[in-house]
C-alpha cells in the first residue's frame, strides 16, 4: 500500500476509535454530548493521535492501551479549536469545513462543549488503568504529560501570551515561546505519550520531546503560510485570520520564502533525529515529509 492509502486507512481507524470513546447522547444533558460529537467528529487531519500511535509503534508498542490516550489527545485538541473560535477569541464561523460549534449550538454551549471535551479527555485516558492495570506507572506518567502539556506550561500558556500579544511587535524569542507552547506542546505530548506507553527510557523520551518540538514549530509556521496562501475551501476554515487578529507570525516576521525554508529545516532535523530510533520507519518519515508540503 502506498503512503496516501495507508494514511486514509489509518485515519479511518482513528475515527472509529474516537467514536467508540464518545459518551452516548442521552439524559437531560444530551445536548452537550451532541455538541461534543459535532465538534470531535467534524473531520480534521487527526495528526496528533496518528503521531501518538506511530511513536508507540516505533518503540515497540503493540497493545490497545494507547487508544484511550489517542482519543484523549484529539478531544483536547478539539476543545482548543472550539474555544479558539469563540467570539472572545478569534470569532470564526467555520472550522473543519462546517459551522463552528458556538454558531450551531450557541455561545454558552460552545464554552461548555469545550470544557466538557477537556474534562472527558482525562476521564477517557484514565480508562487505560482498567485496560492494563499492570502498566499503571506508565499510564500515570502519560497522564502527567497530558496535563502539563495542555496546561499553563503548555498549550494554554502559549495561547495566553499569543492573545495578549495581538497587535504588538514581539521579539523572535517570544514568538518561539508562543509557537512551542501553543502548538508544539500538544504535538510533544502526543509523541512522548506514545514513547512512554511503549516503555521508552527517560533519555529516549527527552529526545522524542525535542524532535516533536521541531515538528510543532514546522507545523505552526506552515499554518501561518497557509493562512496567507490557502483557500477556505481546502482549509475548511477562514483564511487571513492572522491579519484580522493582528497577529505577528513567522511570515510577517521573516517573509514568505524564509518561513518556507524554516518549515523545511525544522522538519528535516526532526526526520534526521528520528532515524536514530528506527532507521527504516518509512510511514512516520513520510508523514513528517508530507506535512512540509501540506495544503490543509
Ligand atoms: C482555554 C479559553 C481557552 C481557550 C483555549 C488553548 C486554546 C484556546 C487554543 C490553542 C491555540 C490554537 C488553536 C493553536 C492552533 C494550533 C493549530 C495549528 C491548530 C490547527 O490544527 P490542525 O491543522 O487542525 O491539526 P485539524 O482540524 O486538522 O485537526
Amino acid at each position: 500500500m502506498n503512503f496516501k492509502d495507508m494514511q486514509i486507512e489509518k485515519t479511518r481507524k482513528i475515527e472509529e476509535i474516537l467514536k467508540s470513546y464518545l459518551p452516548k447522547a442521552e439524559g437531560y444533558q444530551q445536548l452537550i454530548m451532541e455538541a461534543m460529537e459535532y465538534s470531535l467528529m467534524a473531520g480534521g487531519k487527526r495528526l496528533r493521535p496518528m503521531l501518538m500511535q506511530e511513536t508507540y509503534r516505533l518503540f515497540g508498542g503493540t497493545g490497545r492501551v494507547i487508544e484511550p490516550f489517542m482519543a484523549a489527545i484529539e478531544m483536547i485538541h478539539t476543545y482548543s479549536l472550539v474555544h479558539d473560535d469563540l467570539p472572545a477569541m478569534d470569532d470564526d464561523e467555520y472550522r473543519r469545513g462546517r459551522k463552528t460549534t458556538h454558531v450551531v449550538y450557541g455561545e454558552d454551549m460552545g464554552i461548555l462543549a469545550g470544557d466538557a471535551l477537556l474534562n472527558y479527555a482525562f476521564e477517557t485516558a484514565a480508562q487505560a488503568f482498567d485496560m492494563e492495570p499492570s502498566q499503571s506507572l506508565r499510564i500515570g506518567k502519560a497522564l502527567q504529560i497530558l496535563g502539563r502539556k495542555a496546561g499553563i506550561y503548555g498549550m494554554i500558556g502559549g495561547q495566553v501570551v499569543d492573545v495578549k500579544s495581538s497587535g504588538e511587535m514581539i521579539s523572535g524569542e517570544k514568538m518561539d515561546f508562543i509557537y512551542r507552547l501553543k502548538t508544539g506542546a500538544l504535538i510533544e505530548s502526543s509523541m512522548m505519550i506514545g514513547a512512554v506507553l511503549a516503555g521508552a527510557g527517560a533519555e529516549e523520551i527527552r529526545q522524542v520531546e525535542e524532535i516533536a518540538g521541531k515538528v510543532g514549530m514546522a507545523f505552526q509556521i506552515q499554518d501561518d503560510i497557509l493562512d496567507v496562501t490557502g483557500t477556505m475551501e481546502v482549509l475548511g476554515k477562514p483564511v487571513h485570520s492572522d491579519e484580522k487578529n493582528e497577529k505577528m507570525t513567522y511570515v510577517v516576521w521573516k517573509g514568505m520564502d524564509t518561513a518556507k525554508q524554516e518549515v523545511e529545516k525544522f522538519s528535516r532535523e526532526a526526520i534526521f533525529s528520528l532515524k536514530k530510533f528506527h532507521p527504516a520507519d518509512s510511514y512516520l518519515e513520510e508523514l513528517l515529509e508530507s506535512l512540509i508540503y501540506r495544503e490543509r
